[in-house]
């Protein structure tokens, strides 16, 4: 009797997938972000790939941050790419949440130091075991083209 009552929970989860779900995430640290990561967006969108937007700053919203990574598998999402400015810690604290793959993509802001290198070395300074791929300075298109090389592995 346990095994069809399974067999019926399953197919009830499978019923409840949406069929257009996204499979990348986009997130970013906030709205002045948004030109800059508009890019990705942009780019899966070209590559036909499904993915969704979401502002969420690791500094100013850090538990909405670790519920959406620690959410973001259980949703259909294969992929997180997380663009942020200055200290950037925000594709580091949703890697610490997932063990989906985080691209993460340093921003200039207006308040940058040396063009951005603040937020690259927050980024691809992560300590062994949690880690994160880092992309150019505001070149979030690269991080859609990773996310699709990731996708197509
Ligand atoms: C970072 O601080 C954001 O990712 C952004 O790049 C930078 C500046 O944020 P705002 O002051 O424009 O909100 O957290």
């Amino acid at each position: 009797m346990t095994e069809p009552a399974t067999e019926t929970a399953v197919e009830a989860d499978f019923d409840a997938l949406e069929v257009d779900a996204p499979v990348v995430g986009i997130v970013m640290g906030s709205k002045s972000d948004m030109p800059a990561m508009d890019a990705a967006a942009q780019q899966l969108t070209e590559l036909g790939i499904l993915h969704e937007v979401r502002v969420m700053s690791a500094h100013r919203e850090p538990d909405t941050v670790a519920e959406y990574a620690k959410n973001a598998q259980m949703r259909g999402l294969r992929v997180i790419i997380a663009g942020a400015g200055l200290s950037a810690a925000l594709p580091g604290v949703v890697a610490a949440h997932t063990a989906l793959p985080v691209i993460g993509v340093p921003l200039t802001s207006s308040k940058s130091v040396a063009g951005g290198l603040d937020a690259l070395l927050s980024i691809a300074q992560m300590p062994p075991g949690v880690p994160v791929a880092c992309v150019g300075v505001d070149n979030a298109r690269n991080a859609a083209v990773l996310a699709a090389r990731i996708l197509d592995s």
